[in-house]
């Protein structure tokens, strides 16, 4: 049987959480790999988002991994959110520990990957000129990643300066400035929150206002860090067997259990004191994202907080939501108190809509903002958009994109895409809407099986190639439409669902059935030996 040459048994693209561990974890295997990132060194999200404010949402003792018990027990942090330069210290913390630096390439960008249906590998091109053959590749891309620009007329004429907050400049500083910023949704009421106090004058042009409640963070007690510690067992336990993996307990009580209007409003309010956006949401009542009447009564107590703390009654009918509660939810260490500095504004874009940006500033229908500095705050091109701006071909030449065309992203699992052999997602579409770490490492672990299974028949004169089949990727679509049945995210516009980006197509883009429910379906499919993955071939005599 002739042996394939291959430069690297795997190559996997990205380096933040997904690229980290599935190094390691491919390497345990002792497996030749590396891996690139066109950022020039570790973290992802967390290199890339250095805005002023930035910080993950999800609560420090269950935003890391949870595969190294002692690094777990031992690594400091100080509050109970991480910042952007704690989370980045940590992964750089973590590759140093596996020492997996040395594995990785920097300012390197995979351009395309084609599938070589002769010799079963990937081709794969890199923007230092390399061309590479590989038997596996592993696509850690992230799901918020690529930063989207709106598309405003006269964009490209202001004179001062202009930033997205994904590709915040080291060096600059807004203090003193009049500073203008488009978006308010999770990143926006960060940015808001921290420059507010500093710079002369803040407009915040905002398209809708968001339910936003406290994120409670404060310094952690030594007392709280020992019984984590203590716990950090049962703490994963809980967390892979609930529904987003935020590290508290899901409520199972539907709204309309709960009888009292005083029991129910001390119910809110109690979440409103504990803090946190996800906590708001599933930790009161079970019903709050699918029944509109728990919705409606969710949305009303933020909006009467938001009238109690916005003195400016014109400020907080415009700050004041009317939609669903149900974005991903937000949580902020004091935004709309924000509002009640004089330096500080809010344009409702649906009252008075942007017409163009001028050179001084931006221009909506009624007057003229002049600005020093303009903040894009406006997301991400979420999901597949680091993947359609790569060429990758799979069986029959077709590229992903062509393949996502007519029904947007879709998935098995989140991991596999049929015609596409030996090419692996983490975070792909149709993964988990939870808490990512742990939806990583269901991720990487599953294709780390999956490559383990190749290698396996590889050596018994198999062929190492692994594909979903059609039909697996169907029924797991059919999953996530049933489990996403009644939810009102569906009925209300975001990035979840690619209303965020103009033309990009409305399509279910997560499961929403839950870590414990993915964790049982990916142990299902390996129990019954990776159902809904082709069979692996016997090697004929060209190709191994
Ligand atoms: P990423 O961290 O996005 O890394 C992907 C990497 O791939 C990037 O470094 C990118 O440069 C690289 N890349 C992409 N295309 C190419 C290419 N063609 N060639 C080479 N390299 C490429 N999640 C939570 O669960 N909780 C939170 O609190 C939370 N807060 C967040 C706050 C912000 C501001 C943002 C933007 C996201 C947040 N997230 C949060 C989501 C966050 O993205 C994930 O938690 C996690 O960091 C994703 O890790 P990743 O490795 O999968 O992807
Ligand atoms: P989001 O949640 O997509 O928010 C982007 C914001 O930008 C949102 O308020 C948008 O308004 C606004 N936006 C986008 N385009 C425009 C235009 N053209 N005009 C005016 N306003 C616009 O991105 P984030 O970065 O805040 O958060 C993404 C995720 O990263 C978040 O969930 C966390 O996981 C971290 P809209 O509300 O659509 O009217």
């Amino acid at each position: 049987m002739a042996q394939q040459e291959v430069d690297l048994d795997a190559l996997i693209i990205g380096a933040g959480f997904s690229g980290i561990y599935q190094l390691h974890r491919l390497r345990q295997m002792g497996l030749s790999v590396k891996v690139i990132d066109v950022a020039s060194d570790v973290g992802g999200t967390w290199y890339w988002n250095r805005y002023p404010g930035a910080m993950s949402d999800t609560e420090s003792f269950v935003y890391r991994f949870s595969w190294d018990k002692e690094d777990l027990q031992t690594y400091p942090w100080t509050h109970h959110y991480v910042k952007q330069p704690d989370v980045l210290a940590y992964l750089q913390h973590v590759v140093e520990r596996h020492d997996l630096r040395k594995d990785m390439l920097f300012n390197t960008e995979l351009l395309s990957a084609k599938w070589d249906e002769v010799s079963k590998l990937w081709r794969v091109e890199l923007s230092t000129g390399k061309t590479l053959r590989i038997r596996y590749l592993v696509t850690a891309l992230g799901l918020l990643s690529k930063a989207n620009y709106p598309d405003i007329p006269g964009i490209d004429t202001f004179q001062g300066q202009k930033v997205h907050t994904a590709r915040w400049p080291a060096g600059l500083d807004v203090t003193g400035k009049r500073v203008g910023i488009i978006g308010c949704g999770s990143t926006g009421v960060q940015v808001i929150t921290d420059i507010a106090s500093k710079v002369k004058s803040l407009t915040c042009f905002q398209r809708h206002p968001q339910y936003s409640v406290p994120s409670g963070d404060r310094p952690v007690d030594p007392s709280y860090r020992q019984w984590v510690n203590e716990n950090y067992d049962a703490i994963f336990d809980q967390v892979k067997n609930s529904a987003v993996g935020f590290g508290f307990v899901e409520s199972t009580r539907p709204y309309a259990s709960v009888s009292s209007p005083e029991e129910r409003e001390a119910i809110f309010e109690s979440l409103w004191r504990q803090g946190n956006g996800f906590r708001f949401m599933f930790g009161g009542f079970n019903d709050i994202a699918t029944d509109k009447v728990a919705n409606e009564a969710a949305c009303a107590f933020i909006r009467k907080k938001i009238r109690e703390i916005v003195k400016d009654p014109e400020k907080a009918r415009k700050l004041q939501p009317h939609d669903y509660y149900a974005r991903r939810p937000l949580c902020d260490g004091g935004y709309f108190e924000q509002f009640n500095r004089e330096n500080v504004d809010v344009v409702q874009l649906q009252e008075t809509p942007i017409t163009r940006i001028t050179e001084k500033g931006v221009q909506t229908t009624d007057r003229l903002y002049e600005l020093d500095v303009l903040i894009f705050a406006t997301g991400f091109d979420a999901i597949e958009g680091n993947y359609n701006r790569v060429r990758i071909q799979g069986r029959d030449g077709m590229s992903l994109k062509e393949y996502w065309t007519p029904t947007g992203p879709t998935s098995y699992l989140g991991v596999s895409v049929p015609k596409f052999p030996n090419l692996f997602l983490i975070t792909g579409p149709q993964g988990p809407f939870t808490n990512l770490p742990p939806t990583i490492e269901a991720h990487v672990d599953l294709i780390s099986g999956l490559i383990a299974r190749a290698e396996k028949g590889r050596k018994e004169g198999k062929l190492p190639v692994i594909e979903a089949t059609r039909e697996a990727e169907q029924e797991w679509c059919a999953e996530c439409e049933r489990v996403a049945e009644g939810s009102l995210f569906k009925e209300t516009a975001s990035w979840i669902f690619g209303q965020n980006v103009p033309g990009k197509k409305y399509a279910l883009r997560f499961y929403f059935g839950g870590l414990k429910a993915f964790y049982e379906a990916v142990q299902k499919v390996i129990d019954n030996d990776y159902a809904g993955f082709k069979p692996l071939q016997p090697a004929g005599d060209e190709v191994q």
